[in-house]
């Protein structure tokens, strides 16, 4: 950081996600209590209700999805109907105002908003904005660190605007990008750290952008409620409201040794600072995957001799699956590991190293096999899993040598081939975990 530069962090939420999400298929909820939530998402069950509620619109199973925002509002379904113990992940702002929020049985909201709309969820969707919205913020910004599907913290210290009026420009272009994008609106936060960042990201929501400075902790966080700070949960704020401490500031006000004491030396020193506004965890950005790995647990338990042809058919399929997401990541390996479950829950696990980064299925299996090889297959089985390790991005790797490993012969493997083949190339001594 440079000496004139002050940090300054970002943290970004999206409003009302889900529902947000779901609103720009169907505009006409706009400004309704609207809640998400009891079940996933299924397209057919539109149309029955369609053609009850409007005979006359011509609804067809080929023009459903091109007219989702001409659905009439008297078609959607509504919480007074809803039967069930699912709960909501999301509602929309004007819900909130009848005291609806996530994680709420759907029945009890039903009772306080009974007119409000209430639709199925959609998680593909979500995560497609998801990705987009983070599409946009990493053009304007590259320090970003993924908090989940809807938020993440930026990193403004040393992009450009981010240090005007606190980080307040940038903080808009960055609002103003996502909504052309996306259609979708966020609140910001920018403050000296992650902690006070996450505090402020809420202080104006929806659609709307707080900055703190360091200088402001007494007056703008300290009035707040423990449990506010990312980290202070229900238990916590129980314990500390023994001693009679309801707010950050009063927690502030207490020795920093009586809240180890009390509270453990880490959690406590940690519990200090927090209220000090003190923070200094850096903005990290995704890092390389170390590995990847396909594990499946049967619907029952499966033993080598007697199952060996479903095994082996659900062990090519993991090899194959795994394949298929190395490539699709753009990634090669070189540890190739398998996990066993037994029917009485231990597990093992069991990998080697070879010479040769592979995304191939067959190498995968033929390695995988390898290492089935070096556990006991006498009991039943409840998992089987396998892992390709030592990953490197595929324009990283060392190219394959010419009469190399990459096309090795064909080799018998447990599962379907000859048991005790004994041709394999040796193999490293188990590893135990
Ligand atoms: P949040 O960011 O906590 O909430 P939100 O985006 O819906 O609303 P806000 O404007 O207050 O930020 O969560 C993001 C999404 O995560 C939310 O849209 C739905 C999902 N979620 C659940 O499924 N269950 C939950 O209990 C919570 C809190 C969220
Ligand atoms: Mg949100
Ligand atoms: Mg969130």
């Amino acid at each position: 950081m440079s000496a004139d530069k002050v940090r300054r962090i970002a943290h970004l939420d999206m409003d009302a996600f889900y529902a947000s999400c779901e609103l720009m298929r169907y505009p006409q909820l706009q400004g309704l209590p609207v809640v998400i939530g009891g079940g996933r998402r299924r397209e057919d069950t539109w149309l029955p209700r369609l053609l009850a509620h409007d005979p006359e619109g011509d609804w067809r199973a080929d023009n459903l999805m091109d007219r989702l925002h001409e659905i009439p509002l008297a078609a959607f379904p509504r919480l007074k109907d809803y039967v069930g113990r699912g709960v909501i992940t999301t509602a929309t702002y004007p819900a909130r105002q009848f005291g609806i929020g996530s994680a709420m049985g759907l029945m009890k909201a039903a009772r306080l908003c009974p007119e409000a709309i209430m639709l199925p969820v959609d998680f593909d969707r979500y995560r497609q904005f998801s990705r987009r919205f983070k599409a946009v913020i990493l053009e304007i910004a590259p320090l970003m660190e993924d908090r989940g599907v809807d938020e993440v913290y930026i990193d403004f210290t040393e992009v450009a605007g981010g240090q005007r009026e606190g980080g307040r420009v940038l903080a808009r272009l960055i609002q103003k990008s996502i909504f052309e994008a996306t259609g979708l609106t966020c609140s910001i936060g920018v403050a000296p750290n992650k902690l006070l960042a996450k505090m402020a990201s809420e202080f104006d929501k929806p659609n709307g952008i707080s900055i703190l400075h360091a200088q402001d902790l007494q007056t703008r966080i300290w009035p707040l409620p423990c449990r506010k700070i990312n980290g202070i949960g229900p238990k916590a704020e129980a314990r500390l409201g023994e001693w009679g401490i309801t707010t950050i500031g009063e927690l502030a006000a207490q020795p920093r040794e009586r809240l180890m004491e009390r509270f453990g030396r880490s959690y406590g020193a940690w519990l200090h600072d927090a209220a000090w506004g003190r923070d200094d965890r850096p903005v990290v950005t995704e890092s390389e995957p170390v590995s990847m790995s396909r594990e499946t647990t049967f619907e029952r338990d499966l033993h080598a001799v007697q199952d060996r042809e479903a095994l082996g058919a659900i062990f090519t399929r993991l090899c194959e699956q795994l394949a298929a997401d190395l490539q699709r990541k753009g990634y090669v390996g070189r540890t190739i590991g398998i996990k066993l479950r037994y029917d009485d829950f231990r597990a093992v696990t069991r990998d080697q190293t070879v010479e040769d980064f592979t995304d191939k299925a067959a190498r995968i299996r033929q390695v995988a096999g390898q290492c089935l090889k070096r556990v006991d297959l006498s009991r039943r089985l409840r998992l089987l899993g396998v892992r390709v390790g030592h990953l490197l991005p595929r324009d990283e790797a060392p190219a394959p040598q010419a009469g190399g490993a990459e096309s090795p012969p064909p080799q018998a493997s447990l599962f379907e081939g000859d048991e005790n083949d004994s041709r394999g190339t040796p193999t490293a001594p188990p590893k135990p975990h």
